[in-house]
C-alpha cells in the first residue's frame, strides 16, 4: 500500500486538526447521526489517544466518536478521491455524509476508503466511531476469562485487563489524509534487491488500476547514477530490472539511498507518478549467523513502544527524531516494533539513518482456546497481509516478526503459525520470518521460523536479586535451545525495572544499580555465545501499561530511559559498551 504523495499528479490533504468528540459510554450508537445526540461534546486532538486527555477518559476503552468537516482543495474536480486513516485503535466504523464508508478492526495499521462517488466540494461531515474495547477474540486480546494462563504473561488482575504489558490507548492514533489521484492510478510498487558482485540489481514490479495505461517508466537515480527503463503493461502489470553497477549498498553503517520513480504512460501522456527512496541490500540467515550483505550483523539495540504522556500512542514527529537521538548516542543499530507496527515515518528515517528494523504484528498476548481461535487466526492473518503491504518496500526492514509471546503450547498453535509463516513466506521471499518467544524449547514455531528470538528475564521475574543463578541458567537454556533448534538466536528482550532515582549499593532490585548489572552481565554472556546475532534490551523507555501489583505508578520502568527521554544509570553503562571509544 502506497503512502500518499503529493506531485504533479497527486494532492494530499491532512485533517489532522482538532475535532468533535463524544464518549459513548452506553454503547447506543449506531449511525453518524447519533454523533449529535450525544451529551459532553468537547474537542480533541486528532491524531491522538484520548485516554490522558480528558480526567474522565483515562480507563475508558469505547466506544468514542469523532466528527470533522472539511472542504476539498481547488482543483481535485474529476479526480479519485481517497479517505486514509494511518491507524484507528482498535476498530473504526466510519460514514461520510451520512453514508457508511465501512470498519477496519486493528490498530497501527492503515486503512483507505475511495470516497470519489460520496465526496462534495464543500461541507463534508465526516464521523468515526472508534471501539477500543478489550476482548477475548480481538489481537491483542483482553478481558479473557475462563482458563487460567500462565500468571506472568496473561497480566490477569491488571487494570484495564489487557493480555499484553502496555497501555490499550485508544483512539485516531495516526493521520487522517485526503488525497487526489488521476483515475488511473499507480496502485502499488514492489521493489525487491539483489547484488552481484559490483553491481546491484533492483527489480520493480508496478501494478496499475486498470489495463489502459500503454507503458510505465522507470527512473532510478543517486550517487552518480541515473538510468531509465520503460516497461509494457501486461494487464495491469509491469516489471523492470534496473542494473546499479558500481552500486553503494544499504546498511546500518552506510545508509545509501536512491530515489525510484515511477511514471504510468498512456499514449504519449504521463498520467501518474509516484516516488519512493529505495535502497539496494541482501539480508539473509546462514547457519549460526545473519548476513547483511553478506556480512554477519550483530544486532545491538531495544524493544520499544510508541508512548508518551498526555499524547498516549500517537504519531508525533519530534518523539520520533528523538528516539532515533537517543538510539544513536547509547549505539543502538536497530530495534523491534514491539510489539505492533510503527508509524510510516518511524521506518521512513529508519531507511534514511540506517537502522535495521524487526517489523512486528500486533500479534501479541496470542493465545489457543477454541472460542475466538478462528477469527483471531483471520486476523493474525490480515494483519500479516496489511504490514508487509504497507513495509515491503523499505530497507532498513530486516525482518518480520509475527508475534511476541503467543501461548504456544496448545496443539492449535502450531498449524496456526505455520500457515502464518508460509503466507509471510508467499509475500517475500527476501527477508527472514521470525516470532519472539518466552517458552524456549518448547516454542514449536521454533521448528520452521528462521531464527530464534527469546524473551528472558531470569534474575528479575525469576531468580529475583539472584544475578549469578540466572546467568547461570540463561547460558545453559541458550545453549540447549540452539542445540534442539540449530538456528542464530536474538536475546530480543531481558531487562529489570529501575525506579528513576533509586539507587542501592550493592545493588538492589529496582535500583539504578541492578538494572545496569543486570543488562551488562547479559550482554556479557551473550557475547560468549557464537550463535548469539543480537541483544535488545527491553525497553527504550518507560512506558505506561494497566495497573497492577507489579507496575508502580501504572509504569513499567524497564527503561533504559524514563517516559520523558532522561537516562538512567544502566544508558550510561550500555553506552560504554556498545560505543566503547566515546567513554
Ligand atoms: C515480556 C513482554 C513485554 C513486557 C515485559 C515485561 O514481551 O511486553 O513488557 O515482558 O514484563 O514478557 O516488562
Amino acid at each position: 500500500m502506497l503512502y500518499p504523495q503529493s506531485n504533479s499528479h497527486r494532492q494530499v490533504l491532512t485533517l489532522s486538526d482538532f475535532w468533535d468528540f463524544r464518549f459513548d459510554p452506553h454503547d447506543t450508537g449506531i449511525d453518524s447521526g447519533w454523533f449529535s445526540g450525544l451529551a459532553g461534546g468537547r474537542p480533541i486532538a486528532v491524531p491522538s489517544s484520548w485516554n490522558e486527555q480528558f480526567e474522565d477518559g483515562r480507563d475508558f476503552l469505547g466506544p468514542g466518536w469523532y466528527q470533522t468537516s472539511f472542504d476539498l482543495p481547488w482543483g481535485w474536480d474529476g479526480k479519485r478521491i481517497v479517505l486514509r486513516f494511518g491507524s484507528v485503535n482498535y476498530l473504526a466504523e466510519v460514514w461520510l455524509n451520512d453514508k457508511p464508508l465501512g470498519m477496519h478492526e486493528g490498530g497501527h495499521l492503515p486503512f483507505e476508503f475511495d470516497i470519489t462517488a460520496f465526496v462534495q466540494a464543500t461541507g463534508n461531515k465526516l464521523v468515526v466511531r472508534v471501539d477500543g474495547r478489550l476482548a477475548f477474540d480481538r489481537v491483542p486480546p483482553g478481558n479473557v476469562t475462563g482458563d487460567p494462563v500462565d500468571f506472568f504473561a496473561s497480566h490477569a488482575g491488571n487494570y484495564p485487563q489487557a493480555q499484553f504489558d502496555f497501555f490499550p490507548f485508544c483512539g485516531i492514533q495516526r493521520p487522517v489524509l485526503v488525497y487526489a489521484t488521476a483515475r488511473d492510478f499507480v496502485r502499488d510498487v514492489t521493489v525487491q534487491t539483489e547484488f552481484t558482485g559490483s553491481g546491484g540489481r533492483v527489480h520493480v514490479h508496478v501494478e496499475s488500476s486498470a489495463a489502459i495505461p500503454s507503458k510505465a517508466r522507470f527512473h532510478l537515480s543517486g550517487h552518480g547514477h541515473h538510468s531509465t527503463v520503460e516497461a509494457a503493461f501486461s494487464g495491469e502489470v509491469a516489471e523492470a530490472t534496473l542494473d546499479v553497477p558500481d552500486v553503494l549498498l544499504w546498511s546500518a553503517g552506510n545508509p545509501n539511498l536512491y530515489n525510484l520513480s515511477i511514471e504510468l504512460v498512456q499514449d504519449r501522456d504521463i498520467v501518474d507518478s509516484y516516488s519512493m527512496k529505495i535502497g539496494v541490500r541482501t539480508i539473509r540467515v546462514d547457519g549460526n549467523q545473519l548476513l547483511l550483505n553478506d556480512q554477519p550483523v550483530y544486532l545491538t539495540g531495544f524493544g520499544r513502544h510508541e508512548d508518551f504522556s498526555v499524547v498516549g500512542r500517537v504519531y508525533l514527529p519530534a518523539l520520533i527524531v528523538k528516539d532515533y537521538a537517543l538510539l544513536h548516542w547509547i549505539g543502538a543499530n536497530s530495534f523491534r516494533t514491539s510489539h505492533y507496527p510503527y508509524s510510516e515515518q518511524m521506518l521512513d528515517l529508519a531507511d534514511q539513518l540506517g537502522f535495521l528494523v524487526i517489523d512486528e504484528t500486533p500479534a501479541v498476548g496470542l493465545y489457543f482456546r477454541e472460542d475466538g481461535l478462528e477469527k483471531r487466526r483471520a486476523l493474525c492473518l490480515q494483519y500479516v497481509n496489511e504490514m508487509m503491504a504497507r513495509d515491503k518496500n523499505h530497507p532498513s526492514v530486516i525482518m518480520w516478526s509475527l508475534a511476541n509471546e503467543p501461548h504456544s503450547t496448545a496443539p492449535h498453535a502450531r498449524p496456526f503459525f505455520e500457515q502464518l509463516y508460509a503466507q509471510a513466506k508467499s509475500l517475500d521471499a527476501t527477508r527472514p520470518v521470525t516470532l519472539v518467544s518466552f517458552l524456549g524449547v518448547d516454542e514449536q514455531a521454533f521448528e520452521f521460523c528462521d531464527l530464534v528470538c527469546l524473551n528472558r528475564y531470569f534474575g528479575w521475574y525469576s531468580q529475583s536479586g539472584n544475578l549469578d543463578e540466572a546467568l547461570s541458567l540463561l547460558s545453559v537454556e541458550l545453549d540447549t535451545l540452539h542445540e534442539k533448534f540449530g538456528k542464530p538466536i536474538l536475546l530480543a528482550e531481558f531487562g529489570a525495572d529501575a525506579i528513576p532515582g533509586h539507587h542501592a549499593q550493592p545493588p538492589e532490585m529496582f535500583s539504578e544499580e541492578y538494572q545496569a548489572e543486570m543488562i551488562s552481565r547479559y550482554i556479557e554472556l551473550l557475547r560468549q555465545k557464537p550463535y548469539v546475532i543480537g541483544e535488545h534490551v527491553w525497553n527504550l523507555c518507560d512506558f505506561k501499561t494497566s495497573q497492577g501489583i507489579t507496575r508502580a505508578g501504572g509504569l513499567n520502568y524497564k527503561g533504559v530511559f524514563t517516559r520523558d527521554r532522561r537516562p538512567k544509570l544502566a544508558a550510561h553503562r550500555i553506552r560504554s559498551i556498545w560505543r566503547p571509544s566515546e567513554g
